[in-house]
């Protein structure tokens, strides 16, 4: 079973990641792994923290001579502004230094300052602020990007774009050359494949600067070349788009998930809406006349390209705060402010990427298991010659 964890707090020493089950023989780059981290960071309407940052993965365990080698693997990713924050947020007491210390006594709306800090029975929000932050995605990337090598290794691809942000919205369809395109740009501006779309995207982001308000958006994760029949619709905690829509959701700031054309199904005829199965005879292969679902049916992968959409709300820190409360006196106060990001979209996308790696990554071993790459294309080429004769 593969299986990930992250641990670290936005200004401690560094990120954690862990990953567990990954078969043995896969071959690993570091460079591949470190290009994520440093698309994540990118984007028009990141804030501060991202030119203090220069996200590299460091390989503790689970990679020797470039391929993995069936053990966990381990990876740290440095904090650099932890140089900063060591006497605000030292491990013993004995190392803080008095008035380095940054309670958050006016939680932001939004944020999970205020839940987090009823929760845990912590008089101000700052240790919440620390776990909450999307900081911890980029752990999060590091292990999806191995997990993007696995399925590599089987033709699957993952990528993603973005499709909003704030009231912009891209009008029309992109084909896929035009999605790796934005993939491989040395400059990402909103990652929009549509230039003269990205450019109104930019300027709802200049427009929320300038008010000191911030941005959400809408991305997209497509996946392509899943073999059908991944996940299955017998049980509701193994059907695949429920699990890709947990994924997504989990990712910081996101509140809602479109599987397919979800919404525009919703609001129209069955007849309009279900994609047509049809046989080629000459090619003896079964194909559809649309990929409205999404790639999936049933809970179950059907061989189409999958895609997902995260819908992301505006960051919830505001340099022009909103009403809140102080918490020690509980007067009326502005929520506070450090600094922030004003859009985030780009790197919610590859932060969805790599949530929906994981997740395929997660059902193709459920079904193909092995401990080593080897064992692992010898039962899917089984499965691929059964499917061919099916
Ligand atoms: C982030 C690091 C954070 C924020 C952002 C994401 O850095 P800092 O809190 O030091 O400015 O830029 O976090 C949030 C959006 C948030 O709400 O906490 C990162 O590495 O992505």
């Amino acid at each position: 079973m593969l299986r990930f964890e992250t641990a670290g707090e936005s200004h401690g020493e560094c990120l954690v990641a862990t990953l567990t089950g990954l078969p043995a023989g896969i071959p690993i780059s570091i460079e591949y792994l470190d290009r994520q981290l440093w698309r994540r960071q990118q984007g028009y309407g990141r804030g501060g923290r991202m030119k203090i940052e220069a996200d590299r993965v460091h390989i503790i365990s689970g990679i020797r001579h470039s391929q993995t080698i069936g053990s966990p693997v381990a990876i740290l990713i440095e904090n650099k502004d932890w140089k900063n924050w060591t006497a605000s947020l030292p491990v013993e007491s004995k190392d803080a230094e008095p008035g380095k210390d940054k309670p958050i006594h006016r939680p932001r709306p939004g944020h999970a300052d205020l839940a987090g800090a009823i929760k845990y029975n912590l008089a101000e929000a700052r240790y919440i602020l620390e776990r909450a932050s999307a900081r911890e995605s980029a752990a999060r990337v590091a292990v999806g990007a191995l997990a993007r090598v696995f399925l590599k290794q089987f033709g699957i691809e993952v990528l993603s774009h973005v499709i909003a942000v704030g009231p912009v919205r891209l009008e029309r369809a992109v084909t896929w050359e035009e999605i790796v395109a934005v993939t491989e740009r040395e400059e990402i501006l909103l990652g929009c494949a549509d230039r003269d779309t990205e450019q109104r995207m930019k300027e709802a982001v200049d427009h929320a600067y300038r008010t000191g308000d911030t941005v959400g958006g809408i991305f997209e994760v497509v996946a392509r070349g899943v073999p059908p029949g991944l996940g299955s619709h017998i049980a509701w905690d193994t059907r695949l788009d429920g699990r890709l829509a947990q994924a997504i959701v989990s990712i910081q700031a996101v509140k809602g998930v479109e599987i397919g054309y979800a919404e525009q199904g919703a609001l129209s005829y069955g007849s309009t809406v279900q994609d047509t199965i049809h046989y080629d005879k000459p090619r003896q292969e079964f194909y559809r006349g649309s990929n409205r679902a999404g790639g999936l049916e049933g809970g179950i992968s059907n061989g189409q390209d999958i895609f997902v959409r995260g819908l992301l709300k505006p960051i919830s820190t505001l340099r022009r705060p909103l009403e809140s409360v102080d918490l020690p006196t509980r007067e009326p106060a502005l929520a506070a402010y450090e600094r922030s990001d004003v859009a985030v979209v780009p790197a919610a996308g590859v932060i969805g990427e790599a949530m929906v790696a994981l997740v395929l990554a997660q059902a193709f071993l459920d079904k193909f298991g092995g401990d080593s790459l080897h064992e692992t294309r010898r039962n899917f080429d089984g499965y691929v010659t059964q499917v061919r004769n099916f």
